[in-house]
């Protein structure tokens, strides 16, 4: 059996210091690279002296990581992965910022990476390399000879040809996709959208079973959409901490019906929209106010870009003025948190709320929009009210889809949610649950590493 070796920006196996599960993608990848007997490669989080990769095993799983410089963090990191490549995927012409120094840095990184795993490499392992941060990486692995079969995931959207043309060189980036072999997008859409930059840009052609051609070369590309640990979700919805989150938030309510959103706080989540479109609900249906609030969770996130202070700042200005014009003395109507939370207690909170509040601007899944719907009762689910945009909506079309840019839409959206009887809650939900169990996370590392198996 060949190994699996996994190469992201950070690796999240379980340690010694922090044994629990890290998370779906964690859980999917340390199964897969137990049995495959594989390796966890990325970026320690540290600044430092590269140095030597630093190997740890915990539970039959091995990770090997290395530090970064300070100038390589603000280049590669801060810089081409958030700066340029977070911005352009999410259709934001407006916040990506162009800088040489940026490029320079995100392409020193990747063969940084390149030098230090190549030769770690066994000729018949299976390498599978993560996200917007590591395009390039497999074209380094090539360049220094390995033959292995390597393939590549995209965990964000892929932008329209339109857009990808701002980008400078970014043809270069693109064809250094055709140094893997299979290629994996979260939708259909994303898939779409890879495909006519490469007609359009590349002179390439589409064939079938998801050949992508460009000159000579010949790769697949899949849409391959992540999924959750929909067990988990379901048997953390029912443990002691949830229901006793649950009780809590009951109890809080005191009979009102709770809407929820849970986000890392990141613009692509459209938050200040979804201030605006509860705002326009509380403005023109002044009946409802005492039989509803809004609970926003969003932890925030990469804090030291601007647009994140920026975005921040904007939504604390934006829930005290929802808060100031529209709280009675016994009542506030959004309740806006800065703070991670437990998986379980997560679900707990996901399983107290009526509606699920779920609108990003663009989304290449969204994972929460999964685990708000393994989350709920069967026998009284709440609504999910989601994005088209999100990637997961061609999977959960039967959610209340919604325009994030409309706050009128959300709106709508909120009362239809609160107002829907109980048979269509259950009738909207059934097909989504089936949807997020049997597509669950490792269904999909499976379909991903199976197509590449085959190569
Ligand atoms: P993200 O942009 O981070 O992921 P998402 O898919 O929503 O977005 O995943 C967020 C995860 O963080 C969820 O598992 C959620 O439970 C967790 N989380 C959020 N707020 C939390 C809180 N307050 N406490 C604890 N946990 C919290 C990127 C892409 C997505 C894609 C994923 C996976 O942007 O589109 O779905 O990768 O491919």
């Amino acid at each position: 059996m060949s190994r699996l070796i996994v190469i992201s920006n950070r690796v999240s196996v379980p340690t010694a210091d922090q044994p629990g599960t890290q998370g779906g993608l964690a859980v999917a990848l340390t199964a897969a690279l137990r049995e495959a007997d594989g390796i966890w490669f990325g970026w320690s989080g540290e600044t430092g002296e590269t140095g030597d990769l630093k190997f740890a095993s915990y539970d039959g799983v091995t990770s090997a990581t290395i530090d970064l410089p300070e100038q390589d963090v603000e280049e590669y990191y801060d810089g081409y992965a958030n700066r340029t490549l977070w911005p352009l995927f999410h259709y934001r012409l407006d916040l990506a910022e162009f800088e040489r120094d940026f490029q320079g840095g995100y392409e020193r990184v990747n063969r940084v990476f390149g030098d230090v795993i190549g030769p770690h490499i066994l000729p018949d392992d299976l390498i599978w390399v993560h996200d917007y941060h590591m395009i390039p990486l497999g074209w380094v692995l090539r360049q220094r000879g390995l033959t292995n079969r390597l393939g590549f995931f995209l965990h964000i959207p892929w932008p329209p040809t339109r857009l990808m043309t701002a980008l400078p060189q970014h043809r270069r980036l693109v064809e250094a996709l055709f140094a893997y072999d299979v290629l994996g997008f979260q939708s259909d859409e994303w898939l779409e959208t890879f495909h006519d930059y490469v007609v359009r840009e590349m002179d390439g052609s589409i064939g079938e079973n998801g050949q992508v051609t460009v000159g000579g070369r010949t790769i697949r590309a899949i849409a391959c959409p992540i999924g959750i640990d929909a067990q988990e979700f379901v048997a953390s919805a029912s443990s002691p901490s949830a229901i006793a989150t649950h009780g809590r938030m009951v109890e809080s309510s005191i009979g009102r019906s709770l809407i929820v959103g849970v986000d890392r706080l990141d613009y692509s989540k459209g938050l200040e929209e979804r201030f605006n479109g509860y705002r326009r609900y509380l403005e023109t249906r002044p009946d409802a106010h005492a039989n509803v609030y809004l609970l926003q969770i969003a932890p925030p996130s990469r804090a030291t870009v601007q647009n994140y202070q920026d975005i921040r700042a904007q939504l604390d200005a934006l829930s005290g003025r929802i808060n100031g014009a529209f709280a009675d003395i016994d009542w506030v109507p959004l309740r806006y948190v800065n703070q991670g939370f437990p998986r379980d207690v997560l679900a707990g909170v996901y399983r107290a709320a009526r509606v699920g509040l779920v609108t990003p601007l663009r989304d290449g899944m969204n994972l929460v929009a999964k685990e708000y719907i393994a989350s709920q009762n069967p026998e009284d689910p709440g609504v999910l009210i989601l994005s088209q945009f999100a990637g997961a909506a061609s999977q959960l079309s039967n959610a209340l889809l919604v325009n994030p840019y409309s706050p009128d839409d959300i709106a709508d959206a909120i009362e239809r949610a609160l107002a829907m009887s109980l048979e269509e809650r259950i009738a909207r939900w059934k097909p989504m649950f089936e949807n997020v169990r049997d597509q669950d996370v490792i269904w999909w590392r499976k379909r991903f590493t199976n197509s590449l198996m085959r190569v």
